[in-house]
């Protein structure tokens, strides 16, 4: 099949899973085109089925906002005709569903039917989307894709509650590549990060307010009063200074450790023994599977999508947001009475259902329903 899959290319979980997702499609032997702005941060090797076609946006005087919606759409226009694209798959409702229903109605005209799949995978609808400068066109757009699919059943409850939707959306979760995301031998690394052998706690995250850091700065607090330990921040973003602060205040900023972004996180969580996850709102939690493959069982909150990925009392714990109480009990629980080594066996259990190689399939067997759906509409 010829894919072409359009996402944000920065560092967000979306951007990650579109560029996996590709990595995957094209191991498997089909045609993947990128179609974004920029190189998405992951695509950074050859492969003989992966093409990346950059959107090139013109800018005018009179442009104080330029129009990137319509380039995508032009783009996604001109790929679909050159490259003969069997399918668009576009990841993030806003503005990336719009612009390939446009993209769509264009190509219509000149008797070329593509069908569009759209994935939500969040903040496209529980924070951004449901706004109401952007509601009537999410709406609009996820009605008129030809398939909808949602990154867990939480967020496709919260897709139906705050949008009038007549489509089906199908649940498929995010998934990992566990022949990346694995435990590796870095005792030097734990060595020198905890050289009396403290407790090692990782968070990672693009330090935005959603992502509760606060909270993690404060359940570390109350472990490090009882558990000798140590806690590593993974990643940047608006939150960053303001938490470094929060760490003088606390008195704790001699065992917290700041790493900024980091490209191979999985080395990083191969010496973790605890991963935390605070956030507000999480749709699935990218982040936390990925510490799971790692061998790392999670504290989190139950927002979202969470709990359908961390196991309550078996891979870590869930707890209400903002209930650093209990999430400290639950970690200091987690490492007392030799109980760390069964998490982690657990956390691993997990996130091997999560496997490529198990969720590649069902994208694919999605694909070739719409593809029918589509094409033998007479
Ligand atoms: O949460 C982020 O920081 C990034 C965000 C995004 O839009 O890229 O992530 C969302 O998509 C990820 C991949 O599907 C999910 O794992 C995250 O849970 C989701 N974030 C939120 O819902 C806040």
């Amino acid at each position: 099949m010829k894919i072409g899959i359009v996402c944000y290319p920065t560092y967000g979980g979306s951007g990650v899973v579109a560029t996996e997702l590709g990595k995957a499609l094209a191991n498997e032997g089909h045609k993947v085109h990128f179609i974004t702005y920029s190189q998405p941060t992951r695509l950074d090797f050859f492969s003989e089925n992966i093409y990346y076609h950059k959107v090139d946006i013109r800018t005018y005087p009179l442009f104080e906002y330029p129009p990137y919606e319509l380039a995508l759409a032009s783009k996604m226009v001109n790929i679909v005709q050159v490259e003969k694209l069997d399918l668009l798959h576009v990841h993030y409702a806003i503005p990336h569903a719009s612009a390939a229903y446009m993209a769509k109605q264009i190509l219509a005209t000149k008797g070329i039917r593509i069908p569009v799949v759209t994935t939500l995978h969040g903040t496209d609808i529980t924070l951004v989307g449901k706004d109401e400068s952007y509601e009537p066109v999410v709406s609009f757009s996820i009605n008129q894709s030809d398939g909808v699919t949602s990154v867990s059943h939480d967020l496709k409850r919260e897709t139906y509650e705050h949008f009038d939707i007549q489509n089906d959306i199908e649940v498929i979760p995010n998934f990992i590549d566990l022949n990346r995301f694995k435990k590796q031998k870095k005792e030097h690394f734990k060595k020198a990060i905890c050289p009396n052998d403290e407790k090692l706690i990782i968070h990672t995250s693009n330090f935005r307010k959603v992502k509760r850091v606060d909270d993690v700065v404060k359940v570390f607090c109350k472990v490090n009063k009882v558990v000798p330990s140590k806690l590593l921040l993974v990643g940047d973003g608006p939150e960053r200074r303001r938490i470094e602060d929060l760490c003088m205040e606390m008195g704790i900023i001699e065992d917290v450790r700041f790493l900024g972004k980091l490209e191979a996180v999985e080395e990083v969580l191969s010496v973790g023994d605890l991963f935390m996850m605070p956030s507000e709102k999480e749709s699935f939690g990218l982040a936390a599977l990925e510490a799971m493959a790692c061998e790392v069982p999670v504290i989190s909150s139950n927002a979202g999508g969470i709990p359908e990925l961390n196991v309550n009392g078996i891979t870590g714990f869930t707890s209400e947001v903002g209930n650093v109480e209990e999430m400290a009990k639950n970690a200091i629980h987690i490492f007392t009475e030799n109980r760390l080594p069964i998490f982690k066996e657990n956390a691993l259990k997990r996130a091997k259902e999560f496997d490529v190689t198990n969720i590649l399939p069902v994208y694919e067997a999605h694909y070739e329903k719409v593809l029918d759906k589509v094409m033998n509409v007479v």
